[in-house]
């Protein structure tokens, strides 16, 4: 399988903490490319020209990238995902929240990247709140995270991580002092510290 990623995409690092976890790294040749740049071979695979996507054996395209996780937990006995019940859908919406936030830094992100004039400030502030709200929740409901790594912790540190890396504001350690300690002693793992964007 091939897998084209950019290096400092949050749901290629995802579905990157997967192919890590699950012990796949020999089944996936991971291609870095940059989306918005000579991106010719992605897009002829996925028309909208995001990464990630996977590239199957047999050469079916495989996106977004809770479509690739799902499909790269089904390969190895250990789920990320548990196959049924309430457990199931919970982990599928820690993943839904978790990308929900990558979303909105990502948005905000590339507002930024408009010239000045341009941008949104009342646009960039609505996606903030919605950041700061979910990380709300997300802390409260940390309880709520299976007992053994799954999907929905992988999505989180993965996330999280974005936030970092990308955004100065808002500063989310300062409110949310216990999602500080999960995320910290979280990205001690071995598929964080090899997936770190540069
Ligand atoms: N919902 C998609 C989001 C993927 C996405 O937006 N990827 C960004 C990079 S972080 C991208 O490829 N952007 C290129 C573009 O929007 O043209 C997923 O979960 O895979």
């Amino acid at each position: 399988m091939k897998l084209f990623y950019s290096k400092t995409s949050p749901y290629s690092r995802k579905v990157r903490l997967v192919i890590h976890e699950k012990g796949l790294n020999q089944a996936v040749t991971c291609v870095a490319c940059t989306p918005f740049n000579n991106a010719s071979e992605l897009q002829a695979e996925n028309p909208l020209g995001k990464v990630p996507t996977l590239i199957l054996d047999d050469g079916t395209p495989l996106y977004d990238s809770p479509v690739i996780c799902e499909y790269l937990d089904t390969l190895t006995a250990d789920r990320l995902l548990p196959e049924s019940g309430l457990e199931r859908w919970t982990v599928l919406r820690w993943q839904a929240l978790c990308d929900g936030i990558l979303d909105a830094a990502y948005n905000i992100v590339m507002e930024r990247r408009r010239p000045a004039q341009e941008q949104s400030a009342d646009w960039i502030t609505q996606r903030g709140t919605q950041i700061r709200r979910s990380l709300d929740v997300v802390q409260e409901s940390l309880d709520t995270l299976p007992g053994r790594v799954s999907l929905a912790q992988l999505s989180l540190g993965s996330s999280l991580a974005y936030l970092d890396f990308r955004l100065s504001e808002p500063v989310w350690r300062d409110r949310h002092p216990e999602l500080t300690a999960w995320h910290e002693d979280f990205s001690r793992r071995d598929a964080m510290q090899s997936t770190q964007p540069e």
